[in-house]
């Protein structure tokens, strides 16, 4: 069986567009949502990223600002700028592009962020109420890996679904919404026995470790739902994911393309967690 092509590219663009009816009626009620972006040093995947989303804003109609810092900027320097963009009403989103430069403490530059403007969902408080179920700002690869899903029309209820790397930004965030969702979740890492033996039971898989091509057919079962969230850059300059496409595609159900699966779904969703926060910023909260 050749398996659907779960494509990210149209399912994103379908919501963005969405997404600029609501800017547009948010703007004509006086309200712009914001979005500040904070890039430190030169990584090239980096300013790839942060370039497009800056390009999406501005297509959706979303106000965007760029900080760019150098690469041996300050911890105290770029928590500084964070405290002053928490304090500016034009921005109701703030992200750090990650990863930060080696002497940057990670953790303290994301509690930095103000949880209500953590349109990552990096912020401890914000992981906080994931965990306990509470409505909250979601990491944004991990909520486009859920909408994929469910425009997939993939139930989740009692599936097992197996998340292979446990990172904060996609990992553990993603493996929360999936048991959110009543499937098994069985977390895999570098350090799992016997991968091959957990990859086979996936009804779901979810890959998200950053190996060029590791999930071979021979690791999963027949009609399997594969979302492959690996971006990996070769040297002959070809961009695949974590997952041998043409070999798992044959025995899988449903598989998302790299490019064009989960990663235009990352920066939507960045766009829908930025529309979000400026409408709750509007409100004042009613104690
Ligand atoms: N703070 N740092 C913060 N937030 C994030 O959500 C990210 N991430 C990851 C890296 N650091 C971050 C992203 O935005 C990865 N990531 C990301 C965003 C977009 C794409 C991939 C990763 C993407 O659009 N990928 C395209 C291909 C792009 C290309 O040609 O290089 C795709 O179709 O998969």
């Amino acid at each position: 069986m050749a398996a659907k092509i779960i494509d990210g590219k149209v399912i994103a663009a379908e919501l963005r567009e969405e997404m600029k009816g609501e800017v547009g009626e948010l703007k004509a009620s006086g309200l712009t949502p914001g979005l500040a972006v904070v890039i430190v040093g030169e990584n090239p995947a980096s300013k790839v990223y942060v370039g497009q989303k800056e390009k999406t804003c501005a297509n959706l109609g979303i106000y965007s600002e760029k900080h760019a810092l150098p690469a041996d900027v300050s911890e105290e320097e770029l928590i500084g700028l964070i405290h002053k963009l928490n304090g500016d009403p034009r921005v109701h989103g703030v992200l750090v592009q990650l990863p930060l430069p080696g002497h940057i403490d990670e953790g303290r530059v994301l509690e930095a962020i103000d949880p209500r403007k953590d349109v990552d969902g990096f912020h401890p408080v914000n992981v906080g109420k994931l965990v306990v179920g509470e409505e909250t700002l979601l990491p944004c690869t991990p909520h486009g890996i859920m909408i994929l899903l469910e425009r997939a029309g993939v139930d989740l209820k009692g599936k097992e679904a197996v998340v292979v790397g446990r990172s904060n930004i996609v990992g553990k965030p993603v493996s929360l919404l999936l048991l959110s969702r009543h499937a098994t979740v069985t977390i895999c890492h570098s350090r799992t026995r016997d991968l091959t033996a957990h990859t086979a039971s996936a009804d779901v898989l979810v890959a998200a470790v950053g190996k060029p091509e590791m999930i071979k057919a021979d690791m999963v079962k027949e009609g399997v739902v594969v979302i492959d969230v690996g971006v990996n850059r070769l040297e002959d300059g070809r961009l695949v994911g974590d997952v041998d496409f043409e070999g798992v595609k044959e025995k899988a159900s449903a598989i998302t393309p790299v490019p064009g699966g989960v990663g235009p779904m990352t920066i939507t969703m960045l766009m829908r967690n930025t529309i979000e926060a400026a409408k709750q910023q509007r409100v004042p909260l009613q104690l």
